[in-house]
C-alpha cells in the first residue's frame, strides 16, 4: 500500500470515529500515525514516490527565504517579477509555474530570496498539482506569503491553511511550552502544570509508543493542550511559520471593499500588476522575518552602515553574531563594546550572552587584541 493510500485509510477511519472520551485515545493514535505518514511524504521518505524535492532544487541564498504560496492563477509569478525583477512566466491559465523560481529582493541592506512556487490545490496530500513538493519547499522558508485573489472568497485561505497544517506548518503560531526530554530508562512520565481536557497520561503514552519513544519526560506548562501539540513536541516535525496574507488583484475591486479587507490581521492588500502598496508589503515582510541589522565597527573606524550583518534568531546574542562572522571567533572573544538601544550607556561593555537589538553597533575585542 502506498503512503497516500495509507493516509486515505486513516482519514476515513478518523471521519467515521465518533469524538468522545472513550475514543480519545484511539483518535490520538490515529492522528500520530497520520502525522508520521505525512512527514514521510514531504521529507521524501519511503513510499512517497517521485521524491519530495523533485524539480525544486533551489539553493538557499541571501539572508532569509520567503515563499510564495497559493492556489493557481492568484498572481504569484506576477508578484515575483514585480518585486524582484526576475522573470517568472505569468499567464491567464492555471498551473503556469511548474517549478520553484527564486528571485532576490534587496531591502534595508538585506538580501531576501523570494521563491515563486507552483499553485497548490485542495488535496495537496494526494500529490495533486505538485502539492507535496510545494509544501516541502514551503517548509524550508523563513516566512510565507500566502497569495489570495481578492475577487475570490477569502474562505479559500482556510483550505490552504488546512493543507499546510496537515504537513506540520504552524501558521502564525508560537511554539507551545512543552518540555520533552528523552531518557535511557524509566518509561514515560507525563506531568502537567494545569488541568487538561484533551490529553491524559494514556494518550501521551500512545503517541510516544507510535513514535517509538519508550523513555521520556513530558511536561506541559499551559492549559488546553491538544493531541496535535503533543505530537509536534514528540515528533519534532512542526515548523512555526510567520505568514502574511497577500490579497492580490485589488485593482479590480471597489474602494469600500478594499478598506474592509485592509482591517484583517496579517493581511496586506496589493496589486501585483500595478505594484500598488508594495511599500507596505516589504515593510510587513521585514517585520515577519524578524531580522536584525547589526553594524560591526573595527577599532578606531566608523561602522559600515551599508553592509549590516543580518541575524535571524528571535533574540540573538553577541555569541550568535560571532558565529556569523567566523566559526572560531567565539574562542578568542574577550568582550564587546555596544552602541544602540540594547544598552544603557553608549558604548557599554558586554559579555557574549548580551541580547542585541536591531541596528546595534558592535565592536568585538579579542583576547589577543
Ligand atoms: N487584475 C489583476 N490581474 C493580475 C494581477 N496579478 C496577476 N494578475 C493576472 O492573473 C493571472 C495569473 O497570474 P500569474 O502570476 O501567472 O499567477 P500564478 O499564481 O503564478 O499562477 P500559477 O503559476 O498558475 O499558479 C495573469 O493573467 C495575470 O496577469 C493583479 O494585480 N491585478
Ligand atoms: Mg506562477
Amino acid at each position: 500500500m502506498s503512503t497516500e493510500e495509507k493516509i486515505k485509510d486513516i482519514e476515513a477511519e478518523m471521519a467515521k470515529t465518533q469524538k468522545n472520551k472513550a475514543t480519545a485515545k484511539h483518535l490520538g493514535l490515529l492522528k500520530a500515525k497520520l502525522a508520521k505518514l505525512k512527514t514521510e511524504l514531504v521529507s521524501g521518505g519511503k513510499g512517497g514516490g517521485g521524491g519530495a524535492g523533485e524539480g525544486f532544487d533551489v539553493s538557499k541564498s541571501g539572508d532569509t527565504r520567503v515563499g510564495l504560496v497559493g492556489f493557481p492563477s492568484v498572481g504569484k509569478s506576477t508578484l515575483l517579477s514585480q518585486l524582484t525583477g526576475t522573470e517568472s512566466l505569468a499567464a491567464a491559465y492555471e498551473f503556469t509555474t511548474l517549478t520553484a523560481i527564486p528571485g532576490n529582493l534587496f531591502y534595508r541592506g538585506a538580501k531576501l530570496q523570494i521563491v515563486d512556487l507552483p499553485g497548490i490545490i485542495e488535496g495537496a496530500k494526494d500529490g495533486k498539482g505538485r502539492g507535496r513538493q510545494v509544501i516541502a519547499a514551503a517548509r524550508t522558508c523563513n516566512m510565507l506569503l500566502i497569495v489570495l485573489d481578492a475577487s475570490k472568497p477569502i474562505t479559500l485561505k482556510k483550505k490552504l491553511e488546512y493543507e499546510l497544517e496537515g504537513f506540520g506548518v504552524r501558521v502564525n503560531k508560537v511554539k507551545p511550552e512543552i518540555r520533552f526530554h528523552k531518557k535511557d530508562r524509566g518509561g514515560v512520565t507525563f506531568r502537567s502544570l494545569h488541568p487538561q481536557r484533551y490529553i491524559d497520561d494514556d494518550i501521551v503514552r500512545s503517541v510516544c509508543s507510535e513514535y517509538k519513544v519508550p523513555n521520556a519526560d513530558i511536561e506541559v506548562r499551559f492549559p488546553h493542550c491538544t493531541v496535535d501539540q503533543i505530537i509536534d513536541a514528540i515528533s519534532n516535525r512542526a515548523v512555526y511559520m510567520p505568514v502574511v496574507y497577500v490579497l492580490n488583484k485589488i485593482d479590480a475591486l471597489p474602494l469600500p471593499e478594499i478598506e474592509l479587507l485592509c482591517s484583517y490581521r496579517h493581511f496586506v492588500p496589493i496589486s501585483a500588476r500595478t505594484a500598488w502598496n508594495f511599500d507596505e508589503l516589504k515593510e510587513r515582510i521585514w517585520e515577519y522575518c524578524k531580522m536584525l541589522r547589526i553594524y560591526t565597527k573595527p577599532k578606531g573606524e566608523i561602522p559600515d552602515f551599508d553592509s549590516p550583518i543580518i541575524l535571524h534568531a528571535r533574540k540573538p546574542r553577541i555569541s550568535d553574531l560571532c558565529d556569523r562572522i567566523h566559526r572560531t571567533l567565539i574562542e578568542q572573544y574577550k568582550f564587546a563594546w555596544v552602541w544602540g538601544s540594547s544598552v544603557k550607556h553608549q558604548p557599554q561593555k558586554v559579555g557574549k550572552d548580551h541580547f542585541l537589538h536591531d541596528e546595534d553597533v558592535v565592536q568585538i575585542v579579542k583576547n589577543n587584541g
